[in-house]
């Protein structure tokens, strides 16, 4: 086992001991930082504690390459305890350290661009901190304009947000001052308008009958025509349902025939459910005017159409496979029948041949300047009413809007005001994602997937948004959205990816995140206080000045 002695007489020591000290600020051992020199002087025997204070050995014994301390503080600059932190200069580039483990392993560093911790002649690492330096130097730069930029930036969001939200609750006052004035505005033009229908309505009663004539001499030929058509109807239905009355009631029943058979029995099913719409439709009655008379025969006449399509169907089915070889006399009398009357039926449009529905023409216009003037009078009553309510719930919106605004938390300094309801895109080679921000997020592609709505912010540092509830993911969770913010010159989003299925994360630079230099926040809100003061100051007096009106 390899020991230390201490060979060096105690007086020797104490002499010497000042100039060692000395010398061991000036060379540290190797491996150690400067912030640590001072732990790395022996004492006056020319000793020395390991820093953990387990053990005393000589101080030549320190980077020996024997471990000797538990703590490994008595080799920082070699690898023989491996669990202490070897310091490289880096003069030119950063200091730093890397465990002592990594000393003299043959593999240059990086973090040692000093190429120090590769001493033992066997690895050569160059010096390539001037160079490392230089570029981390660059990159320094770069990074600190962007922030020096993006905090501009977003000074002038702040200085946005800021006298957005003064103008919002001006704006929020102002429309809070005008709703009374249009509820009543709109209450009234509602009056007015009831006044005008009513007038109208009583002079249209009045001048009803005089209409109803107009309307009656206007609309009689047409109703003479239907009247007639719906006669007709009847007669030929009625003279059917005579026809089958007589078939059921007079063929040869030992003949047996199946289609004869089969018709009377329709026929039967007819009658049982003609009975039945009978009682449906009893109390269908009083036709009011022309108009509803004419509609009347016409419903009428399609309803008399429609059974004789029935009642023709029976025949004609009867026709197509009847037994010729009965000569069955009732039935040959229905076969005769259906015959004369298959020529004057259309089968596609189930009426007569050759015939056209009647048009009812429109009603003529009333020349009568009195109720020209009704008419006026409710038109621009209705106008003024459709202003007014138009007004009012402009008003009402309004407030709602501003009130959805005020409420929404868009950071401790307003910088995202200017983003409410703003959006933005990303295309991948496969989706088009959207976002607007404080609102919804989007997938497209041949359709639209919901990912989700903003649902608040995520811890303190206001640069993580969620958006949740999204469209449900087939066999897995609502789709969710992580939004989160870096600083950059410019608002985009920089990437989405979907860590989890059906959970996105959207990355968003944006100079609304970028770091303002140390105590302006405090400065920012020292001034709004001030702010605040001065505004209510001037309320005070305003409302002063006002009640001494
Ligand atoms: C769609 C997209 C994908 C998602 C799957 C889940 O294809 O919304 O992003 O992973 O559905 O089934």
């Amino acid at each position: 086992m390899k020991t230390h002695s201490v060979s060096l007489p105690i007086l020797a020591t104490l002499a010497l001991s000042v100039a060692v000290a000395r010398a061991n600020v000036e060379n540290t051992p190797r491996g150690v930082s400067p912030s640590s020199a001072n732990l790395y002087v022996p004492d006056r025997a020319n000793n020395w504690s390991c820093l953990d204070g387990s053990k005393t050995i000589p101080f030549s014994a320190v980077n020996d390459d024997y471990c000797d301390c538990s703590d490994g503080s008595d080799e920082p600059g070699t690898s023989a305890c491996g669990t202490g932190n070897y310091y490289c200069a880096n003069i030119g580039h950063t200091p730093s350290s890397i465990k002592t483990s990594r000393v003299n392993d043959g593999i240059c560093d990086e973090e040692c661009c000093d190429g120090s911790d590769e001493y033992d002649g066997q690895t050569h690492c160059p010096n390539v901190c001037d160079e490392v330096g230089a570029k981390a130097r660059e990159e320094y730069e770069r990074v600190q304009s962007i922030q020096n930029e993006g905090a501009r930036l977003r000074r002038g969001f702040i200085k946005y947000g800021k006298a957005n939200k003064i103008s919002l609750n001006k704006e929020l006052e102002n429309l809070r001052d005008q709703v009374d004035e249009v509820k009543e505005a709109l209450a009234d033009a509602k009056d007015k308008l009831d006044v005008a229908n009513a007038a109208q309505d009583a002079y249209l009663e009045g001048s009803k009958n005089e209409r109803e004539a107009a309307r009656k001499l206007q609309l009689e030929p047409i109703i003479q025509d239907q009247t007639k058509r719906l006669n007709y109807a009847i007669e030929i239905r009625d003279m059917l349902k005579h026809t089958l009355q007589n078939l059921k009631e007079n063929h040869n029943k030992n003949y047996h025939d199946l289609a004869v058979k089969g018709t009377v029995s329709g026929f039967n099913d007819y009658i049982v459910a003609q009975n039945e719409d009978k009682a449906e439709t009893a109390q269908d009655e009083a036709i009011l005017s022309s108009d509803r008379q004419f509609d009347g025969l016409v419903d009428e006449t399609s309803l008399v159409l429609r059974d004789i399509g029935t009642l023709y169907d029976l025949l004609e089915g009867m026709k197509r496979d009847y037994n010729t070889e009965y000569n069955d006399e009732a039935v040959l009398a229905a076969i005769k029948v259906t015959d004369d009357f298959e020529v004057t039926w259309d089968l596609s449009k189930q009426d007569f041949v050759d015939v056209e529905p009647l048009v009812i023409p429109e009603e003529q216009p009333v020349d009568n300047p009195e109720a020209e003037k009704f008419k006026e009078t409710t038109d621009l009553a209705q106008d003024a009413f459709n202003d007014a309510a138009e007004k009012e719930s402009k008003v009402q919106d309004g407030i709602r809007d501003i009130e959805r605004k005020l409420s929404m938390d868009l950071g401790h300094d307003e910088t995202f005001a200017q983003f409410v309801d703003n959006c933005f895109d990303y295309k991948d080679t496969e989706y088009t994602y959207s976002i607007c921000l404080f609102g919804d997020a989007n997938q497209r592609s041949h359709s639209n997937t919901h990912l989700g709505k903003f649902s608040g912010w995520e811890g303190d540092n206001y640069d993580t948004q969620m958006y949740t509830g999204g469209t449900k993911c087939w066999n897995g969770p609502e789709r969710s959205v992580k939004l989160v913010m870096t600083c950059g010159t410019t608002t985009e989003i920089v990437s989405v990816t979907e860590p989890e299925k059906c959970e996105y994360l959207f990355k968003l630079q944006t100079p609304a995140v970028c770091p303002v230099p140390e105590g302006e926040e405090q400065e920012q809100e020292g001034e709004e206080q001030e702010q605040e003061v001065k505004e209510d100051e001037e309320d005070k007096e305003h409302t002063h000045k006002h009640d001494e009106l």
